[in-house]
């Protein structure tokens, strides 16, 4: 049964408020993998702030209808369809119990109850619930929750729903229950229940006013050795967010359960949060340094979602950033004082590098094209379609400018004020903008464009000094550039745009600033507030022409033009003190020669690099004042993805001889270098998961991985081979493994296979090892006559291959189709064939992780013509074959 029937637009003006409340839900589940009643009994009453309907509608997809009475009596006017049921001529209030079937075991879209590895599982957001049993499921119907779970009690030991554990017991049949109840009252996608064989590490704490918290993380008994990172990290989330935000645990129980197939990250249910396994399992052998952050970011993430998502929630899906924007932005803000403190600079400057990195390659990308759309998004077909980069990242940075705007206290005074205004009720972004508006005392209607345009705001900068006069001029333009179709029907004007900004003298000093107009210089940084189409700012008593230092730490989510000289660049990237700001310069100066390298390659002719570039190569390199981590950033250079979505026409070829002329060019002239930063950053000794240590080790393999470009890379595969017989953690093992296969692609060496297959069978029972191997060959380097979609298609049929999980999916087939430009798009169109043959095989299983798939070729517009022939035939093949709302969204968007 398809779900095509209403192949309807949903918009957010046609809000309406819901005919009918539900006060309160008991729910009784008979858990059986193959057919699982369940018993809803909801207390529901006519809603007096909307109009009058005589009929109550509830949403119900893929339920077998058992059952239902009213107010104790059976009822006969009641109407079981394929999206839901209704019940005609109810009364004002009254008391419906509802009865269903379900077929978890045959539940492939892990949407509603799922079973994996023999456990049960759900995830609701953002309408599994009505794959459960019928419902308003609408985040503005908030109810409290009663939950009875019975089942074998061989089999599933382990019963877990939401709140606290009330009643446990026996029953006939070798079968057990539990019940639980949750005090607070919840929109239905935050309902959960987990069953089966799991094992739990545990830890008491005690939060701010002196309660006792239960905290749990709950895993397959194989796990338990992986869960230790998991819970310092909720420890830690837990005692941050008190301390930043005053905010409290609310519940005397905590528990994160970890599953192997799971759709995305993580999920925020009350009290039960049910994390992807990626995001919970560590040990040094298994996870690398990035997982470890990770892990850490996310469980902070979910947990943060307690008080900004689950306690005010979203009044509609399309208010998502709501949550999502705020709990992206409290997460980042959390990691960066985990890394640095709050007064490390420099460590926070890190991780901003990282978020902004994320932001420009995928944000950015996504505004170029058909699924443009603003961080208040105006309609959608399928609302899991819209949990995107725009609406979290973006959404974080519109959050963050209010900080920028008002500092951290302002901030906070604000978050208070959204708090004491609407705890326990479902909100709009407009009620979050008031919230900080009215604590700091200012006016944000120009503010609320950034929720209702879409597209990458460009600032273009001017500047102009006076010497006679000493002034210095900055005229600032903002608009949207050539913004993509989607984009410009929602832009009206321009935006408010807090722009900081600093001026570097000859001398390489940050010069005090005085604004036209005030009395005193004040301060080294000014956050000017952009607010016109064309707007002057002019800076008084400036003593020597400076060198502006634009858009410090990124304040706002735009693209800044600004006609810098290799020259400056290189002197901002040697002296800004703007952390942030050195790494963009960096990042600029790679751009562009990397851009013109890319222009030449696709037109034939030679390629050459400037010296002045390998000579600021070189200075970061060695510059041991520097912290390994920003050395490591700053060195790498843009990836193949964004420079190509920077070209008038996409090519991902020229762009992957470019980058790797550079490579191999900066391989071969800081040879020395490289081998002494590899060998001045070892980590000896026991592994320790600390930023620092992270930093050496990500340094010392960026110089590994450039070793292994040289035309001659013994010491590289010496060196690999070494560590990675050597390593006692997934870090260095995987980046020796990594460095040995790009030594391999350009010389055809065999040293690879014997590590290759050894990181299999060391670690055959370790899932998300086994992911990362998939992963690393998919995102190799081809070699000359040996195509990456070659070894992609003979491991499709590799044993421990499988489609049906997310993970391993997105380790190979995502991969390969998201990681390796340059292989993907080989000029004979076979990666787009494997793409389309992927998108419709798993259309079929899971239509969310599909439609994720499927825009993979969104941009395809913005290619040289012969890829963008052959990546239109794949769409209109996708297009024909396509049975879910949600790659049909997606691929209908992208041929319009
Ligand atoms: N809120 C969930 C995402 C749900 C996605 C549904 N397709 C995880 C998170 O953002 O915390
Ligand atoms: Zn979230």
């Amino acid at each position: 049964m398809s779900d095509l029937a209403t192949p309807n637009v949903i918009r957010r003006a046609d809000y309406a408020p819901p005919a009918f409340l539900i006060d309160t839900v008991a729910l009784e589940f008979d858990l059986a993998p193959e057919r699982t009643i369940v018993k809803s009994t909801l207390r529901v009453r006519r809603n007096p702030a909307a109009a009058h309907a005589s009929h109550l509608e509830l949403m119900g997809e893929q339920l077998e209808f058992v059952g239902a009475s009213l107010d104790g009596q059976p009822l006969a006017n009641v109407r079981a369809h394929e999206h839901g049921l209704t019940v005609e001529n109810v009364p004002d209030a009254f008391e419906l119990t509802l009865t269903g079937a379900c077929n978890p075991a045959a539940n492939t879209t892990l949407s509603g109850l799922y079973v994996s590895s023999g456990n049960f599982f759900t995830q609701c957001e953002a309408e599994g619930f009505r794959r459960i049993t019928w419902f308003l499921d609408r985040p503005d119907v908030m109810a409290t929750y009663t939950v009875t779970l019975r089942a074998d009690k061989a089999a599933y030991p382990v019963l877990l729903s939401n709140g606290n554990l009330v009643d446990t017991g026996d029953l006939p049949d070798g079968r057990h229950f539990a019940r639980w109840e949750d005090p607070f009252r919840k929109p239905s996608y935050l309902f959960a229940l987990v069953a089966g064989k799991l094992v739990a590490l545990e830890e008491r704490i005690t939060t701010g006013s002196g309660r006792e918290k239960l905290l749990q993380v709950w895993v397959e008994p194989h796990d338990l050795d992986k869960t230790r990172h998991a819970m310092d990290s909720l420890i830690h989330a837990i005692h941050w967010d008190e301390k930043r935000f005053g905010l409290e645990l609310d519940l005397d129980r905590f528990m994160i359960v970890a599953v192997s197939d799971f759709n995305m990250g993580a999920m925020e249910n009350k009290g039960l949060n049910i994390f992807n396994t990626k995001y919970v399992l560590a040990n040094p052998e298994t996870a690398t340094d990035t997982d470890f952050a990770n892990i850490e970011a996310v469980v902070g993430h979910e947990y943060f979602h307690n008080w900004t998502g689950n306690r005010v929630t979203c009044r509609d899906w399309f208010q998502l950033s709501l949550k999502e924007g705020l709990t992206v932005f409290r997460d980042q803000e959390f990691s960066a004082d985990m890394s640095g403190g709050d007064q490390d600079e420099a460590a926070r400057a890190t991780k901003r590098i990282e978020d902004v990195r994320v932001l420009r390659q995928m944000q950015f990308a996504e505004d170029a094209g058909p699924m443009a759309h603003p961080v208040r998004p105006e309609s959608y077909v399928e609302i899991n379609n819209f949990y995107t980069m725009t609406v979290y990242e973006k959404g974080s940075e519109v959050v963050r400018m209010y900080q920028t705007l008002f500092g951290r206290d302002g901030f906070r005074k604000g978050m208070d004020l959204y708090f004491a205004r609407h705890d326990g009720q479902a909100v709009t972004c407009d009620d979050f903008r008031h919230a900080l508006a009215d604590a700091n005392g200012r006016d944000l209607a120009q503010f609320e464009r950034w929720y209702s345009q879409a597209g990458t705001p460009r600032v273009s900068v001017t500047t102009s000094y006076d010497e006679a006069q000493r002034r210095y001029v900055v005229t600032v333009a903002q608009g949207y550039g050539d913004a993509s179709p989607a984009a410009r029907e929602t832009q009206k004007g321009p935006l408010l745009i807090p722009f900081a900004i600093g001026l570097i003298g000859p001398d390489g000093a940050d010069l005090p600033l005085r604004l036209e107009g005030e009395a005193d210089a004040h301060g080294t940084t000014r956050v000017l507030e952009v607010t016109g189409a064309l707007q002057t700012f002019t800076f008084v008593d400036v003593p020597v022409k400076p060198l502006p230092s634009l858009l410090r730490n990124f304040s706002a989510p735009v693209i800044v033009e600004y006609d810098y000289s290799n020259d400056e660049l290189a002197f901002l990237l040697a002296h800004d003190s703007d952390p942030f700001n050195r790494w963009e310069a960096g990042q600029r100066l790679a751009t562009r020669e990397l851009l013109t390298l890319a222009t030449r390659a696709a037109e034939g002719r030679p390629l050459e690099l400037d010296d002045a570039v390998v000579d600021a190569f070189r200075r970061v390199l060695t510059d041991e004042t520097l912290s390994p981590s920003f050395r490591e950033l700053a060195l790498m250079l843009p990836s193949e993805t964004y420079l190509a979505e920077q070209m008038a026409e996409s090519d991902p070829a020229a762009v992957h001889a470019a980058r790797q002329f550079v490579r191999r060019r900066l391989a071969h002239a800081l040879k020395a270098d490289w081998l002494a930063v590899y060998e001045r950053h070892v980590t000896p000794g026991e592994y320790e998961a600390t930023p620092v240590a992270a930093g050496h080790r990500a340094l010392k393999n960026l110089a590994l991985s450039y070793l292994a470009e040289l035309d001659d890379p013994a010491d590289a595969v010496r060196l690999a081979t070494a560590q990675y017989d050597a390593a006692n953690n997934m870090t260095d093992r995987s980046a020796a493994l990594s460095a040995l296969l790009g030594a391999a692609a350009s010389t055809g060496g065999d040293f690879v296979q014997r590590p290759l297959q050894d990181f299999y069978e060391r670690f055959e029972k370790e899932p998300l090892v086994i992911d990362k191997w998939f992963a690393l060959q998919a995102t190799q380097r081809g070699g000359a006559g040996r195509p990456v979609i070659d070894t992609v298609r003979a491991l499709m049929a590799h044993p421990a291959f499988n489609l049906k999980n997310p993970n391993r999916a997105r380790s190979l087939v995502f991969s390969f189709c998201g990681a390796n430009p340059a292989q993907f798009h080989a000029a004979d169109g076979s990666g787009y064939a494997f793409w389309a043959e992927q998108v419709l095989a798993l259309d079929a299983l899971n239509p969310q992780v599909a439609a994720r798939l499927a825009r993979m070729l969104e941009l395809w517009r913005r290619f040289t013509p012969k890829l963008r022939e052959q990546m239109h035939a794949a769409l209109k093949q996708v297009a024909a074959g396509v049975k879910s709302r949600d790659v049909r969204e997606i691929v209908e968007k992208a041929l319009a």
